[in-house]
């Protein structure tokens, strides 16, 4: 098979700290033309998915933020009343001079509510593949608290991860991976995600934040809001094609689809094509039928007692789990082996 054709992609921007060991930046460094490869790799396929890592570009990241604006969407209200009033509880759990590792920063919003009830954090090390976003939400940061140590790592942390070794005198190394973002994975890749967690943490812990089991009908809405939102950020994945890749979806005949699959315990999205029709992409093409659908998301949904399980298999010890009182949403403690 001869390798897919693509243009030049637009040059990531790098986000290298002044006066902090410098990360490894060279070796986290997502490979500029992997969504191009996933596409193509992942319309090869049989059935057609690709990862829910490539939503968040600029556009996807802005209309994630409005997703977690809706009234349907309940998982970042909820979490974040959870951290809002937990917050002396999950700072005592942290400890004095803490070093936090966020996996997937986004906006850097949740992380504020620990740093603030936090005692004297050292270092804050947020990391995320979209290098825009995340150099100037960690700007902002870096404003507003002065005595604390920002350092963005732009890194694909679904890829091997390298991180600066913890500084002198700081105290223990805390992972923070908010928003029930595990439930991208499938069991097997939570695993490995939760392995590599394990050994970046080591001696640490992990707070990790998972979407509960609930009612179908209140999944299914969360992900089918009425002002059509989670539709459009669905479809950016091929607006995103067209923009960064010359692909060609007609987005007028491309579907969201998103529904509960019971057995497998997730929300699954799709983009179901409304008729017989041909996209390119990197000097090819590829046929779709009608009906036939991209498959571009699952989100897992746990039971308390499923992470934990899930957790212990990965080599963490569960300790405390913070919920509502509704029991949506729940974050955990998992200490880390030394
Ligand atoms: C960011 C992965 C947690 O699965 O609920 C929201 C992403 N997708 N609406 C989720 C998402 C559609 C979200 N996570």
């Amino acid at each position: 098979m001869t390798p897919a054709s693509f243009a030049a992609p637009r040059q990531r921007l790098q986000v290298v700290p002044t006066d902090a060991p410098a990360p490894a930046e060279s070796a986290n460094q997502p490979d500029v033309t992997a969504f191009g490869q996933d596409l193509v790799a992942g319309l090869s396929a049989t059935p057609r998915s690709i990862s829910p890592k490539y939503f968040y570009d600029a556009e996807g990241s802005a209309l994630f933020d409005r997703i977690c604006e809706l009234p349907e969407y309940y998982p970042t209200r909820t979490e974040v009343a959870i951290l809002r009033d937990q917050a002396a509880h999950i700072a005592e759990a942290i400890g004095p001079r803490a070093e936090i590792v966020e996996f997937g920063a986004g906006s850097l919003m949740k992380i504020r509510l620990l740093l603030d009830a936090m005692d004297r954090p050292s270092r804050y090390l947020p990391i995320d593949i979209s290098g825009e976003h995340l150099g100037q939400a960690a700007a902002r940061l870096q404003q507003d608290y002065a005595g604390l140590e920002v350092v963005p790592v732009v890194a694909d942390y679904t890829q091997d991860l390298i991180l600066p070794r913890p500084a002198k005198g700081a105290g223990r190394r805390v992972g923070f991976f908010p928003g029930s973002t595990i439930g991208n994975f499938t069991p097997p890749q939570a695993l490995h995600f939760l392995r590599m967690a394990a050994r970046v943490l080591r001696g640490g812990a992990l707070l990790l934040g998972a979407d509960l089991f609930k009612d179908p009908a209140l999944l299914h809405a969360a992900y089918n809001d009425a002002q059509g939102v989670t539709a459009a950020f669905n479809l950016n994945l091929l607006a995103r094609a067209n923009r960064e890749l010359g692909a060609d979806f007609d987005l007028e005949q491309f579907a969201h689809s998103a529904f509960y699959n019971a057995p497998m315990r997730r929300i699954e999205m799709h983009l179901v094509s409304l008729k017989d029709q041909r996209v390119h992409l990197g000097g090819r093409e590829f046929a779709f039928a009608e009906g036939e659908s991209l498959h571009t998301e699952n989100s897992h949904k746990f039971t308390v007692e499923s992470l934990r399980a899930l957790a212990i298999e990965a080599g963490f010890t569960p300790g405390r789990v913070w919920t509502d009182p509704g029991r949506l949403f729940s974050l955990h403690w998992l200490q880390a082996p030394s």
